[in-house]
């Protein structure tokens, strides 16, 4: 089989003193850490959006990579990918990947041919899947990049608009039921509005909700058994994204009865971009009960856009994967590289070294969550802060058995409160920094 790659070897882990670049230093697949392997608990996805089709492409530059593999057809350049897809999960060692519908085949000049192109490359995914033993983390469709889909798809004014979406979502979810996909994602695409003067809102949420009951309900019958998520964004490619963050969906679906079948995608450039930490979100998503799936990147807080690099923030990774420990790991879900190299990180190896920096940035930061864990300096401190809740009126409010009368009466003997407690924050960052560098 013809090799795309051949500058790119199989990536070995070798260590952190490894002056190897295309070597792990810190992901160490099969190393235990709290009870199991590192790649259980990582659960690494390759992006196909990003890593077989951006070209580098941005407002102001045409391409600087090359995605089309030799390619002369467009079915060609496809099949093509899949090939080079494989060929990089093998080298890359990443068991899993996620995929839009158009990034796998071409777009036809009907729905029914773009479909027909979709069942040829899926046959051949699902015999790659097999030979290499990868498996599909999340499916979605791409319901913003043709034009038909100027105003949103789901929240288009044009009816034919939100079928012509109706039929291409139970497209996607059909392909990925059969490649096994265990998640199903709903990134709103251009869910959202650029002017309210023109906007009927109201409208416009009840639809995308209903298309989002339809097709869980279609996934259901046809053996899905994996979790729906949705995607949140407060912005870009609209002024204002529906899903602006964690709390707004979580509100959506819980008004629209949804929260049984979604669970939330969380990326980290999407978090910032809400004026929120990465953390924040996460954190948001399990006290919901929401946890489900990382879209694992970093945005550049100067650039401000959604610019998906690799995440190579280490406190962000150490916290991200706190939180991912906290919620008991992921079950369907896993680390989705929603990421690119640079436009001038062209050249092919530029792909290697920038999953090597994802993974071992992923890696460290599982590695360190795992000691400030069992450090324990921190849990102990934030149950402390709240012991006043383990015994007396504070035990009674936490049982909701305190009534306002009661509030009051106690309220009034306690003349003034003079003393409390402080939060310790440039304290507990330096534990922070002690258990990161040691
Ligand atoms: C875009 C989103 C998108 C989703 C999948 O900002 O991150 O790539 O992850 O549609
Ligand atoms: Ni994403
Ligand atoms: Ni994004």
């Amino acid at each position: 089989m013809k090799e795309f790659f051949p500058m790119i070897p199989k990536i070995r882990y070798e260590g952190s003193s490894a002056k190897n670049g295309l070597a792990f230093r810190y992901y160490n697949p099969d190393e235990v850490i709290a009870g199991k392997p590192m790649r259980d608990h990582l659960k690494f996805a390759l992006s196909y959006w990003h890593t077989l089709c951006a070209d580098g492409t941005d407002m102001f530059g045409r391409g600087t990579m090359d995605k089309n593999f030799s390619g002369k057809t467009p079915m060609e350049i496809y099949e093509n990918r899949a090939y080079a897809a494989f060929e990089l999960l093998d080298k890359l060692n990443i068991d899993y990947f996620c995929f839009h519908d158009r990034d796998i085949a071409p777009e036809g000049s009907t729905l029914a041919e773009s479909n027909g192109n979709l069942d040829k490359i899926a046959e051949l995914l699902e015999k790659l899947m097999k030979e290499h033993g990868k498996k599909l983390l999340w499916g979605t469709a791409n319901c913003f990049n043709q034009p038909r889909y100027m105003h949103g798809a789901g929240t288009s004014p044009n009816a034919d608009v939100f079928a012509f979406a109706a039929a291409q979502i139970k497209k996607a979810i059909e392909i990925t039921v059969k490649l096994g996909g265990k998640g199903y994602v709903f990134w709103g695409g251009r869910e959202g509005y650029e002017t309210l003067l023109n906007t009927d809102m109201m409208l416009e949420q009840d639809n995308m909700a209903y298309l989002m009951r339809i097709a869980a309900d279609y996934g259901r019958s046809i053996g899905f058994d994996g979790d729906f998520y949705v995607e949140p964004k407060p912005k870009e490619p609209t002024k204002h994204q529906y899903d602006f963050d964690a709390a707004t969906v979580a509100g959506f679906l819980r008004k629209y009865g949804l929260d049984n079948d979604f669970k939330l995608n969380i990326e980290a450039n999407h978090a910032t971009l809400a004026g929120h930490t990465f953390q924040h979100e996460l954190e948001i998503a399990r006290i919901n009960g929401l946890f489900g799936s990382i879209d694992a990147n970093q945005g550049d807080l100067l650039l401000g856009w959604d610019t998906d690099q690799f995440p190579t923030n280490i406190y962000d990774t150490t916290l991200c994967m706190f939180e991912v420990l906290r919620a008991g790991g992921f079950t369907n879900g896993g680390l989705n590289f929603d990421a690119k190299a640079r436009r001038g990180s062209y050249t092919p190896e530029d792909i290697a070294y920038s999953y090597i920096a994802g993974m071992d940035s992923f890696a460290l930061g599982l590695k360190i969550a795992d000691r400030l864990i069992s450090d324990g300096r921190l849990d102990e401190f934030v149950r402390e802060r709240y012991s006043s809740y383990k015994s007396g009126i504070g035990a009674k409010i936490v049982s909701k058995t305190a009534t306002i009368e009661e509030l009051e009466k106690h309220a009034l003997s306690l003349g003034e409160i003079t003393t409390n407690t402080s939060g310790r924050q440039e304290y507990l960052e330096s534990i922070v920094n002690s258990v990161i560098f040691g």
